[in-house]
């Protein structure tokens, strides 16, 4: 990536080609694809979900849910994932627009297979792994899994050359089957980077009211710390906030704020007795 990033200003030409070919390729941790386009883009606060739903359907029946949530300089990724094969699901936010769809079988194998899903989805713009601000973490794995990581945008933004992350109408997909599952011998891109589920993160609409209200809960913590036994009772009740929040439920997380605003008060009220 910084080899890539290097090169812009003396090689143009040999940084298209490297576009090129991340475009066409997937699964790989170091393969994140940055375009122009992203610098015209800008940074932007909100949740953003994404349904996941099989691809390749005569294969995978993985399907699950994707909640990114950018609350300031803080990127929460939390993915949850179900009826998958065994083995390591590479994962990530893509570049593109739309999943791949079985039209997108330019071969004609039976299969969308990571070649011809690339050409479709784009480069990876972000891998959700366990090192989300960088590319050194590994993958999740196992037929059903739960996902969540944070990092500091800024962080990320510099580690992987962005001038900011905009995450609304990209892609999250899920790739990986295991060796032995069979294919058609014909797919390009391995079964690691195989397709299996995939959906479009879209800003949920109540945010302001979700982020709003973790932050009164936020504050409820902050105002009750004077209070160990508040601060406690308030933590629990913002943790369910941010919860909710990020669940894109704003009425829920208005609630838990609410909540934890009366638990402090009431404990403070029993702390002070
Ligand atoms: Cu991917």
């Amino acid at each position: 990536m910084k080899n890539e990033f290097k090169w812009r200003g003396i090689l143009p030409l040999a940084l298209s080609a490297c576009l090129l070919t991340s475009l066409v390729s997937c699964g790989n941790d170091d393969d994140d694809s940055n375009n122009d386009t992203q610098a015209e883009e800008q940074t932007q606060d909100g949740v953003f979900t994404a349904v996941l739903t099989p691809e390749n359907a005569s294969v995978s029946s993985a399907s699950g849910s994707a909640v990114m949530t950018i609350l300031g300089d803080e990127l929460t990724a939390k993915v949850r994932v179900t009826g998958a094969k065994v083995g390591t699901h590479a994962q990530h936010v893509h570049a593109g627009t739309r999943c791949p769809t079985p039209e997108d079988d330019t071969n004609g194998d039976g299969v969308v297979d990571a070649t011809e899903a690339s050409a479709v989805y784009g480069g990876v713009l972000l891998a959700l792994d366990s090192d989300l601000a960088g590319s050194a973490g590994d993958f999740p794995n196992g037929m059903a899994y739960s996902y969540d990581e944070s990092a500091s945008v800024a962080q990320i933004l510099s580690n992987l050359g962005l001038a900011s992350l905009a995450l609304e109408g990209k892609v999250v997909n899920i790739h990986g089957v295991p060796e032995s599952t069979s294919l058609p011998a014909t797919i390009q891109g391995g079964k690691a980077a195989f397709p299996i589920s995939c959906g479009v993160l879209t800003k949920s609409s109540d945010t302001s009211a979700a982020s709003s209200a973790t932050t009164d809960a936020a504050s409820a913590v902050s105002s009750a710390a004077a209070s160990t036994e508040a601060a406690s009772a308030a933590t629990a009740a913002a943790t369910d906030a941010t919860a909710a929040a990020a669940a894109s439920d704003a009425s829920a997380a208005a609630a838990a704020a609410s909540s934890a605003v009366s638990s402090a008060s009431a404990a403070s009220t029993g702390s002070s007795n």
